[in-house]
C-alpha cells in the first residue's frame, strides 16, 4: 500500500469528492478550502513536483491544464477568473509530495502571494 495520499485517493482506497477523472487525471474537492471553489488537478502517475518530472510526464501535465480550463468554462469562470497554484518544496508550502495543482477561485486575491 503507497504511502502517499494522493495515490490512496487515486487508487480509491480513501475517499474524496471527485469533480473529474480520465485516464491521466483525477480532479477533487480539496479537504481544507482556501476559497469557495477549490480543486486539486493530480496526475495519476506519482512524482513528487515539478523537480521530480519525467519526461513521459510532460504530455500529462499539458493534458491536466487543459482539464482545468474545462472545468473552469462548466463553472463559469471566464469572466471572474481563478488562480492556479503549484507549490514546490516545503518551504514553498507542499504539504503533499504528489504533484497536484490547485484551482481557486469565487474570492478576490491579492498579488504577489503569500
Ligand atoms: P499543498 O500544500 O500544495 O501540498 O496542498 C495539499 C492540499 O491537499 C491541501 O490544500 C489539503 C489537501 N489535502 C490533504 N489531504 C487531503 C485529503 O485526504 N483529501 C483531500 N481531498 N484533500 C487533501
Amino acid at each position: 500500500m503507497s504511502d502517499c495520499i494522493f495515490c490512496r485517493i487515486i487508487a480509491g482506497e480513501i475517499p474524496a469528492k471527485k469533480v473529474y477523472e480520465d485516464d491521466l487525471v483525477l480532479a477533487i474537492e480539496d479537504i481544507a478550502p482556501k476559497a469557495p471553489l477549490h480543486l486539486l488537478l493530480l496526475p495519476k502517475r506519482h512524482f513528487s513536483n515539478c523537480l521530480d518530472m519525467a519526461d513521459h510526464d510532460e504530455a500529462c501535465v499539458g493534458h491536466l491544464f487543459r482539464v482545468a480550463g474545462q472545468l473552469a468554462r462548466e463553472r463559469g469562470l471566464e469572466q471572474g477568473g481563478f488562480r492556479l497554484v503549484q507549490n514546490n518544496g516545503a518551504d514553498a508550502g507542499q504539504t503533499v509530495f504528489h504533484l497536484h495543482v490547485h484551482m481557486l477561485a469565487g474570492r478576490d486575491f491579492t498579488w504577489p502571494p503569500g
